[in-house]
């Protein structure tokens, strides 16, 4: 039958392609030395690279869409009001996995979603140094490359692999809670628990199908906005931990291939208290 057009086809062309040109930019820079600065915490990480690659998505987006409202990591880091309204608003990080970056480990993506009316309606990731891009329109199926993902359809904790992610708060209290909750899943006797450096991969990983579930305190909205869109085009499972409805500003999530499945972790986890939301 005819192309379903959608309102936004034109803002995801343009997403893939800048996403592709960062990609090109960091994997050039990987090799190269990087200038490291600290953010919130001595693992909290930012290098001119981050910064760089943001700057070239939002003014080549800006230039096409000039009504459009943005929200990305290092400008609200520099103080930018990180607001969804019900405006179309792109949600960008420009480098996810910066300690993967720095250190030359390569789970590293860009990534780059895109919101009507607080509804998400795209996601793009680029994976920079595997040359893949996964993406997902909302009601039109997620991919990788052009290979269609399906998620898991695993129920049974006991045969799950989980994903999860440390982020950069050293405190020990933080640290206790993050390790219980890894224990608890473990206890249950989940396959295994896996850190791999960058959210929005390990998100991308589970739309795929290769993870069973994944959790997270302490993320932002910008970690989560492309990929919430790729899991559930996937026909998975993207909520907050208390079980309810995602609020993407609330800096919280369970995700999974299944309702069953992202309701026994989000019940096996304490809540770890993260500071702010992103929206106050
Ligand atoms: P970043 O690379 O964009 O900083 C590993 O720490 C993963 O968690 C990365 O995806 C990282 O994003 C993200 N992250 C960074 N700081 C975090 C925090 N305070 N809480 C939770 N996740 C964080
Ligand atoms: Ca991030
Ligand atoms: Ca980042």
């Amino acid at each position: 039958g005819p192309a379903v057009v959608s309102q936004w086809d034109e803002c995801f062309q343009a997403a893939v392609q800048v996403a592709q040109r960062a990609g090109q930019v960091i994997r050039k820079a990987f090799t190269e030395e990087k200038h490291v600065s600290t953010k919130t915490s001595a693992a909290d990480l930012v290098t001119e690279t981050d910064c760089l690659v943001e700057h070239l998505i939002i003014s080549e987006l800006r230039k096409q869409f000039p009504s459009h409202r943005f929200i990305s990591e290092e400008a609200t880091a520099a103080g930018a009001k990180c607001e969804l309204t019900s405006s179309p608003t792109w949600v960008i990080d420009p480098i996810d996995g910066t300690c993967n970056f720095v250190h030359g480990f390569p789970n590293v993506a860009v990534s780059i979603g895109f919101a009507v009316h607080q509804e998400l309606e795209f996601g793009v990731v680029h994976h920079c140094m595997e040359e893949r891009l996964y993406m997902a329109r909302r009601g039109r199926g997620a991919f990788c490359n052009t290979q269609r993902l399906c998620a898991s359809r695993e129920t049974d904790l006991s045969k799950a692999l989980i994903l999860t992610e440390i982020g950069s708060k050293r405190d020990p209290a933080t640290l206790k809670l993050l390790l219980s909750n890894m224990e608890q899943l473990l206890l249950a006797k989940a396959h295994g628990v896996r850190v791999i450096g960058s959210s929005t991969l390990a998100l991308c990983h589970l739309a795929a199908g290769a993870a069973d579930a994944y959790y997270q305190f302490g993320l932002h909205c910008w970690d989560l906005a492309a990929a919430t869109v790729i899991i559930r085009e996937a026909g998975g499972i993207v909520m907050d931990t208390t079980g309810g409805p995602l609020n993407l500003m609330a800096r919280r999530v369970v995700a999974a291939g299944t309702q069953k499945m992202a309701t026994l972790i989000a019940q096996a986890l304490q809540p770890i208290s993260c500071g702010q939301d992103d929206q106050a």
